[in-house]
Parts: C-alpha cells; structure tokens; sequence
C-alpha cells in the first residue's frame, strides 16, 4: 500500500487562512487534494491569495497506528464551568498552579501552532513563541470509498490530533480552545484521561482559542518531543462518531410514560366489546344490560327493515364502494341519500362524508385558510376542534353557549374572513345552541355560520328535523353539519347547504377527495332509516317520554335533571369517582359512560346518560335509582 501525506495551507496577505491535512492511498490522491483545494477556498475567512497542497511519500514501517483515545463529555453551561473542569484536569495532572496554566492558553490566542508549556515550571519550551509548535502528519484511518468531506469535523480533527500529542514523549497533556467564533465546545486530553470534551469553553462569538501541550521532564527531551509532533505520521483508527458515545435511549420509553400519566390520573382508557346489537338492551361481558351510552337515540340500528336494506344493498351491490367518490366509488344509492338528507334538511345540496369526524374536519379545513378568524364555542366537539387547527386560521374561543360573550368577542376581534360554528346539541350536556342569536351576530359581522346536528338530528324540533325546526325555521346557519351514525343508527357524516358550497367541497374537502366513500350498505341504511325517522314520527316522541320521564325519577331520587334533548348529563366532578360510579353500575346492569377530560375539563367529569326510543319506563326507573343509589354510597 503506497500512502502519501497531503497537507494543505491556504492564507491571504501573507496571513493564514486555513489549513489542513490527510493521509491516504496513492488512488485517492488527486480526490484528496481536490477536496483539500476546495475547503481551503471556501473558507469562512474570506478569499485565498495562495494556496499550497504538498504531497510527501509516506514509508509504511515508518507509521505510528494508534487507537483514538476514549472518548467522554463533561457538560458545562458556560465559560467559567467550562474553565472549572480544565482546572480539575490540571490537578489530576498534579499541576502546581492551574490557574496560571490557563492563563497561559489564554493568551495563547492568535498563535498557529500550540504553546508548549513545561507543566511545573511553566517556561515556554516551543523555539518559535509566535507561531507555537505544530502537531502534524497525521489522519484518521480511511475508508476508500469514505465521501469527500469539505467543511471542518471540529471533533474528528479534533481527537486525531489529541490521541497522535497524547502519545509524544514527555507530553502529560493538552488543553484545547477553538478558535472559531461559533465553536464553544473545547477538550482536554491525555493518555490516562482520555479524550474528555467540555461542551462550553467560551462565549459564542468568542475570537479566544489555542492549544497547550503540557511537558514534563528533562530539557534534553524537548527535540525529541518537537520532531515526534512535526514529523512522525500517524493513523488514528478506532474513531467512534459522536451519537455513538451514549447509548441511545430507549424509542418506546415516551409512550409508555405517556400511559402511565394517564393512569395516575384517571385518565387512561380502555375498551369495551358489546356482543349484540346496540339498542335499549345490550350483551356485555355474558349479561344483559340496560345500555345508557349509545347515540342510536332512535334505535334504528336494530331495526329489522334498515338492517334488510344494508342486505339487500350488499348483495346487489357488493361490500365496498371502490374508491373514492371522486374516482370510482360513487354509486346510486350515495346520489340518493345526497338527495334525501338535502330535502330532509331543506337545503338546496348535500355531501357525504365517511365519518362525521371527516366531515368537520373536512369542511372546516376546506372553508378557512391562515388569514381567516373562527370563532368557536368552548365545548364544540374535537372533530370541530381538529378542523379549526388543521385550517391554521385563528381561533377564538369563546364562552359556552353564551351568545353575550360571542357578541363582544366579535366586536372586539377584527378580521377579514371568518366562521363562527357551533353544535347544534352539545354532545356532552346534551343543551341546545341558541340559534336564531347566533345566526344573527354571524349575519351582521359577515361571518358564516355552521352548525354541527350530531346530536340534534332525530331528537329535537316537533318532527325530530333538528336545529333549524326546533326554533320553528326562524334561523338556519350557512353550512349544516350532521351524521348518520347518531339517531340515524349507521355510520358518515354529511354536509348540507347551498350548491355553491357543495360544489366548493366536493373540489377541496380533502377527507371527501382521499377516503374510500361509504358502502352501499351504509348509504342504502342510512337512506331507509331517514325514511322512517319520517314516516314513523312516533319515534322521536318516544324518546321525548322517556327523557321526561328519566328526568323526573332522577329528581325524585334526589338529583334534579332536566334536558330536551336524549343527553341527560349527571355531574359528578371528580375523574377517579366519576370511572367508580360507572364501575359500580356497570356490575349492576346499567352501561353508562364516565366524561372525563380531554372530552370535558378538568375537574368537571360527569356520567353522561344517553337515552332511546325503545328504553321501557321500568329499565329507565330501575337506571335512575341506581344511579341515585350508587352516587350517594361513592
Ligand atoms: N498543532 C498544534 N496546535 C494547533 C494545531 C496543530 N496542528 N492546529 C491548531 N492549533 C492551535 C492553534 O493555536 C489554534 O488557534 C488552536 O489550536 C485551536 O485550533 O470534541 O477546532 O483548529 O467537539 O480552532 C475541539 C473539538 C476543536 C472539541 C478544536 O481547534 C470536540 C479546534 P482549532
Ligand atoms: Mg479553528
């Protein structure tokens, strides 16, 4: 193997520049001595009068290979932490008088080479005290294949220079400064402590730098010490890369971590498997219960005709839909119940979306951009939540359901564009917005409206038609939101509102565009049962009865509830007692979910009992004074 010493020096007015050196293989020589060329004239330091690459055969038996020291990192704030641990690397050398030692390196500034110092009687031994004395021909081990590397590795130079003077005769140590401005981190070194990087030597910006290499011994010994540094090649093999010094943390741990926080706060969750289909009664875990927490307020999803039409429509037309709606996966059946829930909802147009999430996600990410304002009610749901942060527009919140609160709000807060939404029925308390105020304000602040009818589709206004019948038509907001998965008993979401806005969406709804679209079960179901919701209005009276009803026992048992909606929240305050409470009915039939935060805040966990058509007044009589019964004894 035929290895040559490359060492470059470039300077501009007959200053110094930069400089630096390699050994390699004679066929990566003239890379080598490109890539040398390269970094010297593309030094920071401005440009290059004179540039000199030499190339000196080496002789194989005259190289010195040396293991690179090892490697550890002392962590240090600033300059003065950073001179502490020099300092108590110079005691470990049993050095008289550290401080005067520093001193020494700091005035060591401007110099090419390094100070040699004797280490007990501190008299300079390098012949030339300007220019210092220079530990060169020496490299890393190469890897032939290895890419060029134009710019400076600070560390890799670093430690290839510390193992070759760790290892010259009558040198104890070295301390090192950068004396790049932005480069803080420094080192001390010796055979016996190794390479010991100081993350901060200096201040940033900082001009100071320089090196000392600490002598003891005899004068006779410093030309030995001299020709060693300057002449003797070296190969320093054995460099681990920087990340490699600590082992790697464990990539899982922040999750796990993560779940254990949510334990100890009442907060972590987990499933529960039903094993029938959801109506007023349930098979869970080999017993019947008396279900208190579906949103099949109509219990549609039992019923023997909406279940034919998801067979029949899945034997005609197959399981899936194909594709989006966009590129083959719009049928007939999606076309009609587009149709249906735009005369349902009396709307010029509707759009299906394949879950009411993506529907609000979508549709708010759609009609907001960055330069926009939302004004959104602080219990909306998440998916309302989600979709405001994915518009990256701002986001003012404003006080729950207080139209007051909105008003001066929108009076204060200037914008050019912007959404006010709502629910229509919030999912957690189960109260109403007020809509003909809210669509009100939005009108004169030229904002639009949307409102969110997940839980008020089915269950409120005379014929159960929702927000808009319930205050007798008198105000209807721009973009209508609702699901089929509530009181409809199916899954998707959909949009309802002028063309002109359908047509928006269908070109720019994102979760409209890139999912799968609803199979022609889903829309065929849900198509018969917004059929019976009309046809049949007895069922939204039923569920009126039995709200009145459930309410009533309530307050005879001792909790006063009231609510026009099928949502009768119960409070409870407390994350870990609200999880009992509902553990303890659990085990006596009755399943009933505990809202805690993030769904609601902190601090304000409640049992949220959900009501349907189909409830029996004896199961509604038996839940009320089992819970009136459990909270008292919890
Ligand atoms: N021989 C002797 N002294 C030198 C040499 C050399 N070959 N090269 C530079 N010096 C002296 C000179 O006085 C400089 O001003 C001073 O050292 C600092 O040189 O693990 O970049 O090249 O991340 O600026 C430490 C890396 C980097 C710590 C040190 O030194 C780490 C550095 P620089
Ligand atoms: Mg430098």
């Amino acid at each position: 193997m035929k290895l040559y010493s490359l060492k470059m020096r470039a300077s501009a007015a007959s200053k110094h520049v930069s400089g630096s050196e390699r050994i390699v293989e004679a066929a990566e020589v003239p890379r080598s001595t490109a890539d040398l060329a390269e970094r010297g004239m593309s030094h920071p330091r401005g440009p290059v009068d004179f540039l000199n690459v030499k190339i000196e055969r080496l002789q194989e038996a005259d190289i010195l290979h040396l293991d690179a020291l090892p490697v550890s990192t002392v962590k240090t704030k600033d300059s003065r932490e950073g001179r502490e641990a020099m300092g108590a690397f110079l005691r470990g050398l049993e050095i008289a008088s550290p401080d005067k030692v520093l001193r020494v390196l700091d005035a060591a500034r401007g110099m090419r080479g390094a100070v040699l110092l004797d280490a007990d009687t501190l008299e300079r031994l390098e012949p030339d005290h300007t220019r210092g004395v220079r530990a060169t021909c020496m490299d890393r081990e190469r890897e032939t294949e290895e890419p060029p590397c134009k710019s400076k590795n600070h560390y890799a130079e670093a430690l290839v220079l510390a193992t070759k003077v760790a290892h010259a005769p009558h040198i104890i140590g070295e301390l090192c400064i950068s004396d790049d401005p932005d480069y803080v981190t420094g080192y001390v070194s010796s055979a016996a402590a190794g390479y010991r990087r100081i993350t901060c030597v200096k201040e940033m910006g900082s001009e100071d730098g320089g090196r000392v290499f600490l002598y003891r011994g005899d004068r006779a010994g410093v030309r030995e010490t001299i020709d060693y540094l300057e002449r003797q090649p070296v190969i320093v093999s054995g460099l681990k890369p920087l990340n490699a010094e600590a082992p790697r943390p464990d990539k899982w741990k922040f999750l796990s971590e993560s779940l254990d926080g949510l334990r100890s706060q009442g907060l972590y969750r987990t499933l529960r498997r039903m094993d029938s289909a959801q109506s007023a009664e349930v098979l869970c875990d080999g017993r019947k219960r008396i279900m208190l927490a579906s949103n099949h307020y109509l219990d549609f999803s039992s019923d023997e005709r909406v279940r034919k039409a998801a067979a029949f429509a899945a034997e005609a037309f197959g399981t899936g839909s194909g594709g989006s709606r966009l590129t083959t996966g719009n049928g007939a059946w999606h076309e009609r119940l587009e149709k249906a829930l735009a005369e349902f909802k009396a709307c010029e147009s509707a759009l299906l979306f394949s879950t009411g999430y993506e529907a609000n996600l979508g549709t708010i990410a759609a009609l907001m951009d960055k330069d926009c304002v939302i004004f959104s009610d602080e219990l909306n749901h998440a998916s309302i939540i989600d979709g405001c942060r994915l518009s990256r527009a701002r986001i003012v919140v404003y006080r729950h359901n207080d139209m007051e609160a909105l008003a001066k709000t929108l009076r204060r807060t200037p914008f050019e564009r912007g959404l006010i939404v709502s629910d229509a029925v919030f999912s957690m308390d189960g109260d109403i917005l007020d809509l003909p105020t809210f669509v009100q304000l939005s009108e004169k602040h030229g904002l639009l409206s949307m409102v969110d009818e997940a839980h008020s589709t089915g269950v409120i206004g005379k014929n159960g038609y929702g927000i808009v019948e319930h205050f007798n038509g008198q105000a209807r907001p721009d973009v209508l939101m609702g699901t089929l998965s509530k009181s409809l008993g199916v899954e998707g979401g959909f949009i309802c509102g002028r063309e002109l806005l359908i047509d928006y969406l269908r070109n720019k709804a994102r979760p409209f565009i890139f999912s799968t679209s609803m199979t022609p079960a889903t829309a065929a179901s849900s198509m018969k049962a917004l059929e019976l919701l009309r046809t049949e209005p007895e069922r939204v009276l039923a569920l009126r009865d039995n709200v009145r009803f459930f309410c009533e026992r309530l307050t005879d048992a001792g909790l006063p509830a009231h609510s026009e909606t099928a949502i009768v929240p119960i409070a409870v305050g407390d994350e870990k007692r609200a999880l009992r409470v509902a553990e303890e009915l659990w085990k006596r039939g009755i399943v009933l979910s505990a809202i805690r935060y993030p769904t609601v805040r902190r601090g304000e966990a409640r049992l949220r009992a959900a009501l349907m058509s189909s409830h029996t007044k004896e199961q509604l009589a038996y839940a009320a004074k089992t819970i009136a019964a459990v909270l008292k004894a919890l």
